[in-house]
């Protein structure tokens, strides 16, 4: 293979134990990830989130273009007006736009077009996908690539980390989600692609009695 023209040696992460044991103890580890849509109010610090987002920004993409920007929104009213967006886009769904077998699939989740969690959890992390680079210093947008992949990617790190750092998270799409853009005043080239409540769980939280699908399911070894 021919060197890129600017390249640097890698050096490679080397786990504290063996891989079969550094592997099964990531899974054991995020195999406690639930969705969570019962919060407390107990604070969480803007450094942990800086962090974790800064663990997502760690994510690659296509031609390392990183076409994600997450806004954390603490602030009261901010949230307020973002559980008001979404209760709106909610009602709607479960009144009008959700098909019968949709709402069939979502009953074992017990979810409805409230959502007090909006309001409750400490942070609101909305990721928005760019569809375009941001202005460089003469005003002009790049490309990206394979946005949706990278975004998607970036996203379930985020998750991860959120886990690792002992938080509860809720990946929460309500449909459409123009509502954000509005609100939190994001330009023209930003999507938002997920609104990811973070917080604690509340003392009563309660999650949905399903099970992921067993490796085999979800595996193919040839
Ligand atoms: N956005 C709605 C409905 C919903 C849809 C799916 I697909 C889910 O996995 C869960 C909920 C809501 O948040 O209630």
């Amino acid at each position: 293979m021919a060197l890129p023209p600017n390249t640097k040696p890698h050096r490679q992460f080397v786990p504290q134990a063996d891989p079969d044991a550094a592997s099964r103890a990531f899974y054991e580890v995020l195999r406690q990830r639930r969705s969570v849509r019962m919060f407390s109010d107990r604070p969480v610090s803007e450094e942990t989130i800086r962090w974790c987002i800064a663990s997502a920004g760690t994510a690659p993409s296509g031609a390392n273009k990183q076409p994600w920007r997450f806004v954390a929104v603490s602030d009261p009213e901010l949230k307020r007006q973002i559980r008001l967006g979404a209760e709106a886009e909610e009602r709607e769904f479960y009144e009008r736009r959700a098909t019968p077998e949709w709402l069939a699939d979502l009953a074992p989740l017990g979810t409805d077009a409230d959502k007090a969690f909006l309001e409750v959890a400490p942070w609101l992390i909305v990721v928005f996908k760019l569809m375009k680079q941001d202005r460089d210093d003469s005003g002009n947008q790049g490309q990206v690539y394979y946005a949706n992949e990278s975004v998607g990617i970036a996203s379930g790190m985020l998750l991860s980390a959120l886990h690792h750092a002992g938080l509860a998270s809720l990946t929460h799409t309500p449909s459409p989600m123009k509502f954000l853009s509005a609100i939190l005043g994001r330009p023209d080239h930003e999507r938002p692609f997920l609104l990811i409540p973070v917080g604690h769980p509340s003392a009563d939280c309660v999650v949905p009695d399903i099970a992921r699908k067993p490796l085999d399911e979800i595996a193919v070894f040839q």
